[in-house]
């Protein structure tokens, strides 16, 4: 196979932080003395106090992870205060709505106001260090400060994405017992309104079904829609933070102190709220942002992720932030009002560097190129990608089309867990090749090994682990250390594995392949197979049902669903679309079944297990080589899933 490499361009290594040799030294240092190395760039945050231990890791026995344990500091103090004093009236964060005529800006002078008041509101209505506040917004502003704010006062954040269901919204709330929810009347996405608070309200009773009590909402007014009111539960936010002060201390906070949880899904069971600490977290997120994107003093960053995933969480807020970037928040979607929307945002905001989804890429690459050629993009220098693997044809468009070969292009490869990025280029150092993530960070140790767990040396196709611990990595799941172990240390012992499949070329090169577990890629978000079909048997007419995901050409992979009916219940059409709406309304839309076939059995082993691999084919439309089938218990099944399979060629 011959593989295109882009050297790294005269101009991006003419201004860029790290260069080939710059990153071979630093990579050694990381990698052979880490107190040292992250022990230096440790004091890129400010700490009240500073750390004299720097690591104090274990990946055996009860796992144990901590990063500059004895330091003090507070992220909302890095992000906000430390840069009023020289760059005060910067524009902290750049919000363009949905709609196109409306934007505005936050300097880091009326951050601090608004996340003062917010902090001081939330200490009112009884929020104090180590509560857990659940953040439902859309993309405004007031998301960000609502994070920055938890921060500030030692609350622990989790953000639910605002596209995901009143149902998967309880199970966050319950799960982590949060008591306070922040949230706004609609969102607007694409022209059209959003029901949040209405859905926040749905969430709150089905919460309370368990036992946990919301006891405040505080509600952004967005919309001015109409929506139910709960009076001495709701209160809205413009009211509340008109009458408090634009001052608040920041907590002295441990580094190892918690930050937020975000919930993400697993292979197996309900989503795992994956925890983030203070110190670690913030270095490393403030770090690999300066490094990665080559940022400037002075750049407009702009990534499209919404604050509801790890991406929004380290690279719209708080990485920026604390390297007092300039952050773009866009509402908005890539489609609306058409797919020119992007390329016209980085003009009319000067944007520098541009992070987003391949599958935004590969929507807006069928779209055509008159749509990026209308738009300069001169400012642009630096393109990045991230949430799943890009396919070189994407990337060449990226390149080619939107950088105009003048753009060093970033394919970031990271995860929840890992805070940060991972396996990534830098700019001016790293020279490229299209669908690779290319090499490793700093401080980050990656190891191939096969299915019994032989470490694979030099080029080689296995599954991709890291075997040492760097700041940003989760430090648990959330109430349940057990499981942080067992999902992440057991499967190859002293090890963290990531659930990714990848292979290493000669030079290197790391190619992630996808997930070799039960969780799905689709359109960059991350969703468990499991979680699929427990949506589906919850609906009375479904008896089984096993979801597989199959390649799609823009959503990366799409949800391949075989349902089992109850006794005397037919397949048809309209029960199709009733799964399909059920499955929206138990999860959210990103979760929608792309394919339905209903199958009377599924393909069992003796011992009654699934055997997904050979779903996984069928999806595929690839049965030719479905390999053994004789341990079946009922091998006929699988002629009949052939003959009825939905992605006939
Ligand atoms: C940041 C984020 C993590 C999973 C990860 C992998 C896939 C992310 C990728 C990529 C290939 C890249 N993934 N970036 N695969 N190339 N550059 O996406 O976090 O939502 O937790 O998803 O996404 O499979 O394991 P998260």
């Amino acid at each position: 196979m011959t593989e295109k490499v882009y050297p790294v361009q005269k101009a991006v290594k003419a201004r860029a932080l790290i260069d080939k040799d710059k990153y071979l030294k630093w990579y050694e240092e990381s990698v052979e003395n880490p107190d040292k190395f992250w022990g230096k760039h440790g004091k890129r945050i400010d700490w009240f106090k500073p750390y004299t231990k720097v690591k104090n890791t274990s990946f055996k026995g009860k796992v144990s992870i901590k990063w500059f344990e004895d330091g003090l500091t507070n992220v909302s103090y890095n992000c906000i205060d430390r840069h009023l004093k020289t760059h005060g009236e910067r524009t902290a964060i750049i919000w363009e709505g949905d709609n196109p005529y409306i934007d505005k800006k936050i300097t880091y002078n009326q951050l601090y106001d608004q996340v003062c008041r917010l902090a001081n509101v939330m200490k009112k209505h009884g929020v104090k260090k180590g509560d857990r506040v659940t953040i439902y917004m859309p993309m405004i502003p007031e998301a960000a400060y609502a994070m920055l704010a938890c921060a500030r006062i030692g609350a622990v954040h989790s953000v639910v994405f605002g596209g995901f269901s009143p149902e998967a919204l309880a199970g966050r709330i319950v799960d982590c017992q949060s008591t306070f929810v922040i949230t706004c009347d609609e969102g607007v996405r694409g022209g059209k309104p959003v029901p949040l608070k209405e859905n926040t309200d749905k969430a709150i009773h089905i919460a309370a079904r368990q036992y946990v009590t919301v006891s405040n909402v505080l509600v952004v007014r967005r919309t001015g829609g109409k929506i139910n009111w709960a009076p001495g539960r709701d209160l809205w936010y413009h009211q509340e933070i008109a009458s408090v002060k634009g001052h608040c201390e920041p907590v002295k906070m441990k580094a190892e102190d918690p930050l937020f949880i975000l919930y993400t899904s697993g292979s197996t069971g309900k989503p795992k709220g994956v925890l983030h600490t203070t110190g670690g977290y913030l270095v490393y997120a403030a770090m690999t942002h300066e490094y990665v994107f080559d940022y400037h003093d002075g750049d407009i960053y702009w990534c499209t992720a919404d604050v509801g995933w790890v991406t929004g969480h380290s690279y719209i807020v708080y990485g920026p932030l604390a390297n007092c970037a300039t952050t773009l928040m866009f509402e908005g979607v890539p489609n609306f009002p058409d797919q020119g929307r992007f390329w016209e945002v980085v003009d009319k905001h000067k944007v520098n560097i541009f992070y987003t989804a391949p599958t935004a890429i590969r929507s807006l690459m069928g779209a055509g190129d008159e749509f990026v050629t209308r738009s300069n993009r001169t400012s642009l220098r630096l393109l990045g990608t991230v949430g799943e693997p890009i396919n070189p044809e994407a990337w060449e468009w990226y390149y080619n089309v939107v950088g105009e070969k003048r753009c060093a292009v970033v394919d970031t490869w990271w995860q929840t867990e890992t805070g940060g990025h991972m396996i990534t280029p830098l700019p001016g150092a790293t020279d490229l090749k299209p669908g690779s993530a290319t090499l490793p960070f700093f401080g980050i140790k990656p190891q191939l090994v096969d299915n019994e767990g032989n470490v694979l040396e030099g080029a080689a196709d296995g599954n991709l682990c890291i075997t040492d611990s760097w700041p940003g990595q989760m430090r648990t799941v959330y109430g349940d250390h057990e499981r942080f172990i067992q999902t992440y240390f057991s499967t190859y012992k002293g090890k963290y594995f990531t659930g990714d499949g990848c292979r290493r070329d000669a030079d290197g090169y790391y190619w992630i392949t996808g997930r070799v577990d039960d969780v799905l890629n689709v359109s960059g978000h991350r969703l468990g197979t499991a979680e699929v079909e427990s949506a589906l048997v919850s609906h009375h007419l479904v008896s089984e049902a096993a979801v597989v995901g199959y390649p799609h050409n823009v959503k990366g992979q799409g949800i391949y669903c075989y349902v089992t009916l109850m006794e005397g219940n037919e397949g048809t059409d309209a029960l199709r679309q009733e799964l399909v709406k059920h499955v929206r309304q138990e999860i959210g839309p990103i979760a929608s079944p792309d394919k339905i076939q209903f199958a009377p059995g599924l393909p069992k082993t003796r011992s009654g297990k699934i055997m997904r691999r050979i779903l996984r084919k069928i999806a595929e439309d690839d049965f030719g080589a479905l390999g053994d089938t004789s341990t079946l218990a009922d091998p006929g099944v699988v002629d009949d899933l052939i003959a009825n399979r939905q992605n006939k060629a």
